[in-house]
């Protein structure tokens, strides 16, 4: 085919078939789309389809990693054995989402080194909500409730987007961030049940300040949000930020019910109309502040990602000596 291109002569029409191939490829993959199908990582995708997941698993791996390192804080001042095992394994396991993730994203063709310089070089993003600081132990139940209850609200519709390897990281990940909302509501309800009144004023205080950070994980309002409408289009995102911002405040508003601690909003009230709690205004300045750089921990946050990179310099070098010394083994003689 290619070569009969080349002997129709003139630059248009030699360009004519590859254009028509890439047609015919495109239309297959919208098809395959609209009828709620699957792509792999060898199928044919548009460039906008790879760059646009790229960024998106990229910035999720990127939070899964920064985010151990808020509740990694307290590791060593969990008040009990039992609450410090079960904080060391949740931090595990974010380190994991996060190996999960960049494998995801390298099937796509772009290699870990790279995402992570991007990271460290300050030019890719990570969620707002790891730029605030966990000032006392009730911070490390919040961020289990409602960082963990927002991330849930917001990944399970993942586990069906479209690039299949992605959505099969995401089924991994969803199962284990269900113990992690658990893990953070029953420390809490610890401290609401059984605690004295200064915990209790402890978890109300938590709650005051990560109410607000956690209903900006879900991104701009639909109206301001650049990637939605295709990313919906294309089955990347299955429900829109401001429709899954509603489902979690219309489930946690019974949860703070049961735990016994007000939510920090006044104007959170039921909407009978509506079938959903009406809530007040969010601090949009707030949120590009922070993910523009400028909240109260991302310096912080950076630079112990970039000193953990420097730091683990030798045990990547001792890996890959490892697996070649392994590899040069394997190698048959040649006779
Ligand atoms: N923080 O057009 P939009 C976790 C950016 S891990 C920072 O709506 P999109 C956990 C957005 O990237 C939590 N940036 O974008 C881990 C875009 O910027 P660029 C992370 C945000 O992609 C450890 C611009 O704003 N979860 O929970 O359609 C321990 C415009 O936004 C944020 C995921 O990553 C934000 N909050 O939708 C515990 C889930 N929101 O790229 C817990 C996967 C928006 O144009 N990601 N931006 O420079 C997603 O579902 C989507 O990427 C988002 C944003 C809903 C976050």
């Amino acid at each position: 085919m290619y070569t009969q291109a080349m002997d129709l002569g003139p630059q248009e029409n030699a360009q004519a078939p590859r254009h028509a191939v890439e047609q015919e490829l495109l239309r297959r993959f919208d098809a395959r789309i609209d009828d709620g199908g699957f792509i792999e990582a060898k199928d044919w995708m548009p460039d906008h389809y790879r760059k646009t997941l790229v960024r998106q698993i990229s910035q999720h791996a990127h939070s899964e990693i920064v985010g151990m390192l808020p509740e990694g804080n307290w590791i060593t001042r969990a008040p009990t054995l039992k609450r410090k095992a079960i904080l060391l394994a949740k931090v595990q396991d974010e380190g994991g989402h996060g190996l999960y993730l960049y494998a995801a994203a390298e099937t796509l063709g772009t290699s870990r080194d790279e995402l992570l310089d991007a990271l460290h070089q300050g030019r890719a993003k990570y969620s707002s909500i790891f730029n605030y600081p966990t000032l006392t132990w009730a911070d490390v139940g919040v961020i289990g409730w409602l960082v963990d209850g927002a991330a849930i609200m917001n990944q399970v519709p993942l586990c069906r987007c479209s690039y299949a390897p992605y959505a099969r990281a995401m089924i991994r990940i969803c199962r284990e961030e269900s113990f992690h909302q658990r893990q953070g509501y029953d420390a809490l309800l610890t401290m609401m049940r059984d605690g004295t009144q200064r915990q209790r004023d402890m978890v109300q205080d938590a709650v005051n300040r990560w109410w607000w950070p956690s209903l900006m994980m879900f991104g701009p309002p639909d109206s301001s949000s650049t990637h939605s409408a295709q990313s919906m289009r294309w089955g990347i995102k299955r429900i829109s930020n401001d429709d899954l911002r509603q489902k979690f405040v219309d489930a946690t508003v019974e949860q703070a019910k049961l735990l016994g601690v007000s939510l920090p909003d006044p104007q959170l009230a039921w909407n009978e109309q509506r079938n959903h709690y009406d809530f007040g205004p969010i601090d949009w300045d707030e949120f590009h502040r922070v993910i523009a750089g400028d909240g109260p921990c991302n310096r912080e946050r950076l630079a112990a990602r970039v000193k953990a990179w420097e730091d683990g310099a030798w045990v990547r070098a001792a890996a890959q000596a490892h697996a070649a010394k392994a590899a040069a083994r394997s190698t048959p003689l040649a006779a």
